[in-house]
């Protein structure tokens, strides 16, 4: 660790540059302007070791922030307990600060860059005092890429430095990578916001009460206070790799997206890879790792949240997945749910926040086997079985290196990535949107997806379960206007290789079945390792062979053409999670309308006149 001194030596250069393990100019003078305005005690260049886990770790043991797991049970592991305030990401607090208000709107907060920039230096003002500042070299996706992603987040948490360690490749060889190509990169500053007055004792979880989450997409940049938690501090995720992202992927010509990537794998050996996008918390994760209950099948994992896709020279859609790690749900996460999550997680080195510590160090939470008779929840408080409050707040999360997958796909490390075959959209719907049914091209796919619709989740703070409109699942990350995003969409299909696009699917694992039919409101699909047969039914699509019928919405596979061999599922059921019911899609209209009225003159006319097809194929 390095103290900053106030003077220069006989070459010119500043302590801090004397101190600093590089030579790159530009690195050098945005981290002394930060460590200027925000005053820490020290600064901590990064170099990804393992013994600098062990440090941090240590360190975050003795501050308490972290507690060690049992080795034998967990090695290497540690759990966290955050703020109460501060549990999930801050969509209201979240701005896209771009220097024309049009280019943030309608769905994202703005603010102009001078002004926010204005607030948040007087919030960083001395606002790392007392603490270290960590400088994170880090990049996403491959360092060998043809066109690495570089970053620095400067942070002064431990915490989310140990985190990115997990979730992104960072240290030194990114370093080093960055000088050899005098490397632009995405500037990210984050601060818990919460400075220590000499002699002031830390808090477990420093956080501040006032929250902004800034992005500056014109100038690739990340300003975020007041937050340590997932999403609105571990920077090269949401704000670097879907909103910064998404408005480099708009000016040059390629998609950033909230999507998983799986390998699919037939019994006769035929490979196809498939991306999909759903709202936060509605099982990328399980859909990302699933086990196939269907025999034959096999899934392998490229990647659980974020997929950027570019056209390669084949004219297909290559995605890689810019992380390095799972940042997952952990309540409903099982030997069930999620075999594989879990063989990932038992492996170690990873870091709990939110979940329940059993008394004999190993964590716990909603839905896991064996609920232990006694342990402390997330708040600290005795928690046994029979509580009325939950253990683990339903945002806590497992975050664990993604090489430990056993069924991680060889090509992870294929910076060029794999080539697309099915784009799925999905969210959380009770009624209407059937299992599974395909688009009819891709602009009715883009359509799909700029309508895509959820109940809400604890992912964010706010009201669980209202419906809300989530286009591509990108509601919160789109880092430019969404009416130019959907644009962009349309523009990608528009190529002389567009017959070589991914097919667009849209999925619903959560209906429900209807009292008014006589059913018990359950959900009328298993879901989990038998989405592997709507996975099959896919595939026999892009290869011609499965049967579907031609709806209003678009279509839907015959009843004959899934496979339901072994499943405990009447006609009746099946039939109810394919049905298309008019009514209910003719009342989904209005709501589509005053949708795409939020987008004005921006909504590109192909969606409007998608939707007028729509409305005249249901006879509206
Ligand atoms: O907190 S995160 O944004 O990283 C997780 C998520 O909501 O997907
Ligand atoms: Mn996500």
């Amino acid at each position: 660790m390095t103290a900053i001194l106030e003077t220069e030596d006989t070459t010119g250069a500043t302590p801090l540059e004397q101190a600093a393990p590089t030579s790159h100019r530009g690195i050098l003078d945005f981290v002394a302007e930060v460590a200027a305005l925000t005053q820490p005690d020290e600064i901590h260049w990064c170099t990804g070791s393992d013994q600098e886990w062990t440090e941090l770790t240590d360190f975050l043991v003795s501050v308490g922030t972290f507690t060690r797991l049992n080795p034998e049970r967990m090695p290497n592991s540690f759990h966290a307990a955050s703020d109460p305030i501060d549990v999930a990401r801050v969509e209201d607090r979240t701005y896209i600060c771009s220097v024309a208000e049009r280019d943030a709107g309608p769905t994202n907060n703005w603010m102009a860059p001078a002004e926010m920039k204005a607030r948040m230096r007087g919030l960083y003002d001395g606002c790392m005092r007392g603490r270290t500042m960590y400088v994170i070299p880090f990049v996403m996706g491959h360092l060998d890429a043809e066109r690495p992603m570089f970053g620095i987040e400067v942070t002064d948490s431990a915490y989310v430095t140990a985190s990115m360690r997990v979730m992104s490749r960072m240290g030194t060889d990114v370093l080093r990578r960055m000088e050899e190509l005098e490397a632009d990169f995405v500037q990210a500053v984050h601060s818990v916001g919460h400075p220590l007055e000499p002699g002031e004792a830390d808090v477990a979880w420093p956080c501040n009460e006032v929250k902004y989450i800034s992005q500056f997409p014109e100038e690739r940049a990340i300003w975020s206070f007041g937050s340590g938690y997932g999403g609105n501090a571990l920077l090269g995720k949401k704000c670097y790799a879907l909103r910064i992202a998404s408005a480099m992927a708009r000016d040059e010509g390629w998609l950033a997206e909230h999507m998983l990537i799986l390998k699919l794998t037939s019994p006769a050996g035929s490979v196809k890879y498939v991306a999909a996008a759903f709202p936060s918390a509605c099982g990328k994760t399980n859909l990302a790792m699933l086990e196939p209950t269907i025999p034959g099948w096999k899934v392998e994992t490229l990647g659980d949240d974020i997929a950027w896709m570019r056209r390669g020279e084949d004219g297909r859609l290559w995605a890689v997945n810019p992380e390095n790690g799972f940042f997952g749900v952990a309540p409903g996460t099982n030997w069930h749910t999620n075999p594989n999550a879990m063989r990932t997680i038992a492996k170690g080195s990873s870091v709990f926040t939110n979940v329940a510590l059993t008394d004999d160090g190993d964590v716990w939470w909603e839905g896991l086997e064996n609920p232990p008779a006694h342990a402390t929840s997330w708040k600290g408080e005795d928690w046994s079985p029979d509580s009325e409050e939950l253990s683990s707040h339903a945002n806590s999360r497992y975050c664990t290196p993604i090489r430990q997958c056993d069924i991680l796909a060889p090509e992870f490390d294929d910076p060029r990535g794999v080539p697309i075959d099915a784009i799925l959209f999905g969210g959380r719907r009770r009624t209407t949107v059937p299992l599974v049914f395909e688009s009819r091209d891709w602009n009715h796919g883009t359509f799909l997806g700029a309508t895509l619709s959820s109940e809400t989740t604890a992912a964010a703070t706010g009201a669980v379960g209202v419906v809300r409109r989530d286009p591509m699942a990108m509601l919160p990350f789109i880092g430019y206007n969404a009416g130019d995003y959907f644009g962009h969409w349309v523009d990608m299909g528009k190529h002389a290789d567009a017959a070589k696009m991914p097919r667009i699917f849209y999925v619903n694992w959560f209906r429900r079945a209807r009292l008014e039919d006589g059913g018990d409101g359950g959900f009328l699909w298993p879901g989990f390792g038998e989405n592997s047969r709507v996975l099959k039914w896919v595939v026999e699509r892009i290869e011609g062979e499965a049967a579907a019928v031609e709806t209003p919405i678009g279509h839907v596979p015959t009843p004959e053409s899934l496979d339901t061999d072994g499943l405990e599922m009447t006609a009746a059921e099946l039939e109810a999670a394919l049905a298309v019911d008019a009514d209910e899609w003719r009342a989904e209209l209005p709501q589509i309308e005053e949708w795409f009225a939020r987008f004005g003159d921006d909504l590109p006319s192909v969606l409007r006149d998608e939707l007028e097809g729509l409305r005249a194929r249901l006879g509206a």
